[in-house]
């Protein structure tokens, strides 16, 4: 018998091949023969900036909502109401409201959707430990511990919209690139399951540029070469495409047929989230590096926040000219996303350094790495 879940209220359909859960009456059945097999999912929320909006403002429920404008006057993301219409993100503002004259249009209220943010990942660690955020939104999660998956993700999937007031979509797969693709399948509110047995033929149609870490010049390299579609890598040895297209052969060879050894990544494992670039020339100046150091510690910043992690200390790291490494550690008195945090570390780290030494590299990272959800406590902030 096909395994299979309700989505609704989690109950195991019986045999008969009904379209309906026997217990609740929903349609939303989950069947696959590796449901209850597979452990490692991608969740992705739907249209998140948008859903958060709608929750907020009943009012904006059935109308299409357009999160985006200021200075870029861009589109950060649409509803699915607005995207039948074709808006969608990175699309001119004028563009969208060419297309959906109607629709709402809401400034991004950043502080919020980073509330949010935090909710749905605490949530996320409630079913496991092992999460891996990978934006503000969207995480990897391993369930091979604590017994099947598919159960655990459909109940996270309800508590993210009964507890928080938004909905997520779920791949279900036995991989992160194959989970995330499935993740992608069904939204919004959808849960995609992709077993070992279809994952080939699954994936054999699929454009290249779908496979993670294929830019548009790869894309653009593999077209040239007669290659448009994963299948036409799938019968490919791996060591003749990396002989062509370098390392990323390998991934070319494995990922095409549904291989990916890369292992979900939690914080704990994690040492530290940096940025760090090399002088056009070398240079002694801090008028030079500083405006550099702020750089990167935006940078940092960004990627902290995507990650879902915050810094309890910041490293500087510089290199000489004769390619002397450097590194120094400052503490903070509280774990840190905040690029201004760490900027006003690293520049009272590199005062210490610049005693007319020419170096050639800079970096910055926040090391020591907690929870985004200790950061920052708010009135610390406030009393700077
Ligand atoms: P996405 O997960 O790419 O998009 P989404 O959640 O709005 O919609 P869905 O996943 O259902 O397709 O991005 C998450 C948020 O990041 C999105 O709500 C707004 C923001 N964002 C931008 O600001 N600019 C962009 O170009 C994109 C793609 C997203
Ligand atoms: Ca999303």
């Amino acid at each position: 018998m096909m395994p299979g879940l309700c989505r609704d209220c989690g109950a195991i359909p019986s045999a008969d091949e009904s379209e309906r859960c026997g217990a609740c009456a929903s349609p939303r059945l989950l069947r696959h023969a590796e449901l209850f097999d597979l452990t490692v999912a991608h969740l992705d929320c739907d249209a998140f900036y948008a859903a958060v909006e709608k929750r907020d403002n009943p009012d904006l429920v059935d109308k299409p909502v357009i999160i985006g404008g200021g200075r870029r006057g861009v589109v950060a993301t649409a509803c699915y109401i607005a995207r039948l219409y074709g808006v969608r993100s990175a699309m001119p503002m004028y563009r969208a409201l060419e297309a959906c004259p109607d629709a709402v249009v809401l400034r991004p209220n950043m502080a919020k959707y980073q509330a949010v943010g935090r909710r749905v990942r605490a949530l996320m660690r409630d079913v496991t430990p092992r999460v891996e955020p990978i934006s503000i939104d969207e995480a990897y999660l391993d369930l091979s511990e604590g017994g099947p998956a598919a159960p655990r993700l459909v109940a996270l999937a309800r508590r993210i919209e009964d507890e928080i007031g938004i909905s997520a979509s779920i791949g279900l797969s036995y991989n992160k690139f194959l989970a995330k693709l499935a993740s992608d399948m069904d939204k919004p509110r959808g849960f995609s399951v992709l077993g070992r047995a279809e994952a080939r033929d699954f994936l054999k149609p699929l454009p290249v540029s779908r496979i993670w870490g294929v830019g548009p010049a790869l894309t653009r390299r593999l077209a040239r070469d007669g290659i448009s579609r994963v299948g036409q890598l799938q019968d490919r040895d791996a060591d003749d495409l990396a002989a062509r297209y370098g390392t990323i052969g390998h991934r070319l060879a494995h990922f095409a047929v549904g291989e990916d050894a890369r292992e979900v990544k939690t914080a704990s494992k994690r040492k530290s989230v940096s940025a760090e670039t090399t002088f056009e020339t070398d240079t002694a100046e801090r008028s030079i590096m500083e405006p550099v150091l702020r750089r990167l510690s935006e940078q940092v910043g960004i990627r902290l926040n995507n990650a879902g992690m915050a810094g309890h200390s910041v490293v500087l790291k510089l290199k000489t000219t004769d390619f002397r490494l450097r590194t120094r550690t400052a503490g903070l008195a509280y774990p840190t996303q905040s690029a201004d945090v760490i900027y006003r570390a690293a520049v009272a780290l590199l005062a210490r350094e610049a005693d007319g030494t020419r170096f050639r590299l800079i970096g910055i990272g926040a090391g020591r790495l907690t929870d985004a959800a200790l950061a920052d406590p708010p009135d610390l902030l406030e009393r700077d």
